[in-house]
């Protein structure tokens, strides 16, 4: 915890590591109290440098000896100022040998070397090795790493790091050792180990060219009833990667260890990823459907990792995206590909979208905006954000889209063999796709300086006579903290022309067939398209597949909204069209909510939902996702001055509605897609839960009888976590009569499952029936634990960012709550309180007095004298003008 003025690093400040490092050998003593770290490194002047001294980060370390080619270094031989540690006057070629003292079960950031449930963990990404040990801790420092590690026996059976396992044995009074070598050079955040109690799922995998590859699904004991889908998800990673890209598993051993204290989701360190237990623990009992979509992504994401982020890694930290959006946009691409229908790999799209307007356009048009390769930041970790990920694996996507699978694919592999063991920047990617498809990607090169969403506005024009069709874009982009104005964009937007027969017209440009579906390249402020020999007034589906991640202002009447939802050929937009339909409805009960005027919701629009759900021709995942209306939060970004509880009581309105009106359609769907039998997570039957249980959520709004009859009836009987769950938030939404005995029965039956009950604080969190003095009272729960992130987060981020209306009360006892809250995680675990401060971020789009209570509680925030950088970060960024 620093007190300090934090300090700003620049992306354009880069310079070249002074000194490069070979080999690396760590030696562990591990203790809870007090582990020593014996470090041994040869290093060599960098030929690239002009600098002539060392330079090492250490944090929170206790410094016992250090020795440079054999003799010892006195206080006067270096500096230590902060993090960071300079021996000057150093010859060309140095051994350092460098011993400290650190103490685990004191670490409570859960970042470099700590204890979880007893045992040893670490996390190193970003700059977390520096909590380890002294090293030139930054990502284009690559080396050799050979690791002893030295525990006790008993409670510490299981000895492990990355590579392989060269050696092990006893070491007598109880203690034993494990010896591991890495022969992959590696910087140092992806540095692992892990000495604990655990046992393991395990397999050898055949690879394409023959090598048996043993792989290890690690957990605590108890949990082995939970790994099948995690293993079948690793397997299914790696033929997918020689397949679709000719990428191999380049190590004899892959592990995955799970660990219930964790700040993110997982870490791809070389050859030992370390999970969240929620991304490896799965069985029908415990975990829905959306939990294993969840495992799948993340195990092929952390898999990937391996050649996206690993064999060729980046040069520094503003580089994030280099690996994160490639690997995201990677994994992505997998489980469309698991899925296998064309339709499944639409319904996998529009969440991707649902991510990027719920989260990203928000982040991108607040006061942490910040461009896909960032300039500068106070702390890294901050940074791992929805921009960097999910608008980064947009840019990806837009390479694909622009040079097409083919063009992209030999772009990628140009990228491995010219940069393979390399740390390289976001600029060398480009670089490698513009070679490779010999196009011009320069004015691409905005997608990663730029921050903000663009707007693109378009004008449309039927020319009877000519037969005609113009489509005229006009591109602009608002001032985002500390850009001003921005360049036009290279912006692919996929365009289809639907006939008044619904059908996709054939798009001719300039003489040329374009297909049902062309790409359109906008590259100026305004740029007009012609479309040939249209033979009648179409309607246009403009930005198919969402080509771009951008805002789309086209004025669609509803007439044209309702043609593209009846019959758009892209499922996307088809989707797309019963949004805005959804949006423009819930807009105006807004702002008629709480007036006092009754509120109405329309024939036309009910017909049209009616309509889609009962249509059996359609895929149920693709039905469900047509059916859910966009989130209060979604609302609230169309919004000037936001009044959360208006939103909320008309997007309840809207819900008790449907659920009235279509009452006959949803409780058909709802026995027509149950799913008797043996469970399985597959995308069919998974869609077929989804709209069953949209159904039941719809017809307990309504307060529907036979609705919530339904529901107990689920809770009861229900055989899986997917369908209880479900059944316990539509009682407990529809406020209904059982829902707390529900709740003590899910609780008695779930108590010794930590995931479940996570969920059981989530669903309670995020109700719009518990208030903040609820959320006080849960956290006297016994089960509850601040300490545990994902038990943190499951009750005080699951109010302060999904429960708007409590969390928004008008006399600001939420924001009074967040504003504790954060001090109080901020002394454990600024991460975790880092996260929850963004809860704020939107605060200056509230009404005044709400706006009043905000700024208090960020003040209070912001006001305290012990702060670590990463919540003076965001509270600093959230008040500044
Ligand atoms: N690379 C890690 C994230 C590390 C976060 C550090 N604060 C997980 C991932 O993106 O795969
Ligand atoms: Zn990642």
């Amino acid at each position: 915890m620093r007190t300090d003025t934090p300090q700003t690093i620049y992306r354009k400040d880069y310079t070249p590591p002074s000194y490069l490092v070979d080999t690396v050998e760590l030696g562990f003593d591990l203790d809870p109290a007090r582990t020593i770290v014996a470090n041994r490194m040869t290093m060599r002047r960098n030929p690239d440098s002009a600098q002539r001294e060392i330079e090492l980060y250490g944090e929170n370390l206790e410094l016992v000896a250090l020795r440079m080619n054999g003799n010892t270094l006195s206080e006067k031989d270096y500096r230590i100022e902060g993090s960071l540690l300079t021996i000057p006057d150093t010859p060309e070629e140095v051994t350092l040998e460098i011993e400290t003292i650190c103490v685990p079960e004191q670490n409570t950031t859960l970042s470099g070397l700590y204890t979880s449930n007893g045992s040893f963990y670490t996390q190193c990404e970003a700059e977390g090795f520096r909590a380890i040990t002294y090293f030139p801790d930054r990502p284009d420092v690559m080396a050799v790493f050979t690791v002893m590690l030295r525990a006790d026996k008993e409670k510490y059976p299981v000895l492990l790091s990355n590579g392989n396992l060269v050696e092990e044995g006893e070491l007598g009074d109880g203690r034993h050792y494990a010896k591991w070598e890495d022969p992959f050079r590696k910087p140092s955040y992806l540095f692992a180990l892990v000495a604990a109690r655990l046992v393991c799922q395990e397999e050898t995998f055949r690879l394409k060219d023959g090598r048996d590859a043993l792989l290890q699904v690690w957990v605590e004991e108890g949990n082995l009833d939970k790994t099948d889908y995690a293993m079948q998800s690793l397997k299914n990673s790696i033929r997918w990667d020689e397949e679709r890209w000719n990428l191999e598993l380049d190590l004899d051993r892959f592990m995955i260890v799970a660990v219930g204290d964790f700040n993110m989701g997982a870490m791809e360190n070389k050859g030992l990823n370390i999970f969240n237990t929620k991304f490896v623990l799965a069985n029908p009992r415990v975990a829905t459907d959306i939990d294993f979509q969840g495992i799948e992504a993340v195990v092929g994401h952390e898999y990937f990792h391996n050649w996206t982020g690993n064999r060729v890694t980046c040069r520094d930290w503003f580089q994030l995206s280099l690996k994160e959006g490639l690997t995201v946009f990677r994994d992505q691409e997998f489980s469309a590909d698991m899925i296998g229908t064309e339709s499944g790999r639409a319904v996998g799209r529009i969440d991707q979208v649902r991510t990027l307007r719920q989260a990203q356009f928000p982040e991108d048009a607040g006061p942490m905006a910040h461009p896909v390769r960032p300039d500068s930041f106070v702390e890294i970790n901050n940074f791992y954000t929805v921009t960097v990920y999910e608008k980064g694996a947009e840019v990806v996507r837009m390479y694909q889209t622009l040079l097409g699978r083919e063009g992209f694919r030999k772009g990628m592999d140009l990228y491995f063999e010219r940069h393979d063991g390399q740390a390289v920047t976001c600029d060398d990617f480009r670089r490698a796709m513009a070679d490779a498809s010999g196009r011009d990607l320069s004015l691409f090169e905005r997608w990663y300086s730029q921050a903000g969403t663009p707007v693109v506005r378009a004008e449309t024009r039927y020319d009877e006579v000519d037969k005609t069709y113009t489509i005229t874009l006009f591109q602009s982009c608002p001032p985002t903290p500390g850009q001003t104005s921005k360049f036009p964009f290279h912006i692919p937007i996929a365009v289809g022309l639907l006939g008044a027969d619904g059908r996709d017209m054939p798009l001719i440009i300039g003489g040329k067939d374009a297909g049902p579906t062309t790409v359109l390249e906008l590259t100026e402020p305004e740029q007009s398209f012609v479309f040939e020999n249209v033979q009648e007034q179409p309607t246009p589906s403009i930005l198919r597949d969402f080509s771009a991640p951008i805002i789309l202002d086209f004025n669609y009447g509803d007439a044209d909204l309702l043609h593209l939802f009846s019959h758009d050929s892209d499922a996307v937009n088809r989707w797309e069209a019963g949004q805005r339909l959804a949006m423009g409805r819930l807009l105006k009960l807004t702002g008629e909510a709480g007036v006092g005027a009754p509120l109405m919701l329309d024939d036309t629009f009910l017909l049209a939902l009616g309509k889609m759900l009962s249509d059996e021709a359609l895929d149920p995942a693709f039905r469900e996702q047509a059916l859910l209306l966009p989130s209060e939060g979604m609302v609230a970004e169309q919004i000037e001055v936001v009044n959360p509880m208006s939103i909320h009581l008309a997007r309840q309105f809207m819900r008790a509605n449907i659920g009235a009106r279509l009452r006959t359609e949803l409780l058909a769907q709802y026995q027509a897609n149950q799913t008797p039998g043996e469970y399985s997570p597959d995308a069919l039957s998974a869609g077929k839960r989804a709209l069953k249980n949209l159904c039941l959520a719809y017809l307990t709004a309504a307060q529907d009888e036979e609705g919530l009859q339904l529901a107990q009836q689920q809770f009861d009987e229900a055989g899986n976590m997917t369908d209880r769950v479900a059944a316990l938030s539509a009682l407990i939404h529809a406020r209904a009569p059982g829902a707390e005995a529900a709740l003590q029965r899910f609780y008695d039956e779930f108590e010794d499952e930590a995931l479940v009950i996570d969920k059981w604080f989530m669903l309670q969190a995020s109700a719009a029936t518990t208030d903040v003095g609820a959320v006080r009272s849960l956290m006297r729960h016994p089960a509850f634990n601040l300490r545990n992130p994902n038990r943190a987060r499951s009750l005080i981020s699951s109010f302060c960012a999904g429960n708007p209306v409590q969390f928004h009360a008008p006399d600001g006892s939420g924001y009074a709550f967040w504003a504790e809250q954060v001090i109080t995680l901020d002394a454990l675990n600024p991460q975790v309180a880092s996260r929850l401060a963004r809860a704020m971020d939107r605060w200056r789009r509230y009404t005044p007095e709400l706006q009043e209570h905000m700024k208090k509680a960020l003040q209070q925030v912001a006001g305290q004298q012990r702060l670590s950088n990463d919540v003076r970060e965001v509270v600093g960024k959230a008040l500044a003008n």
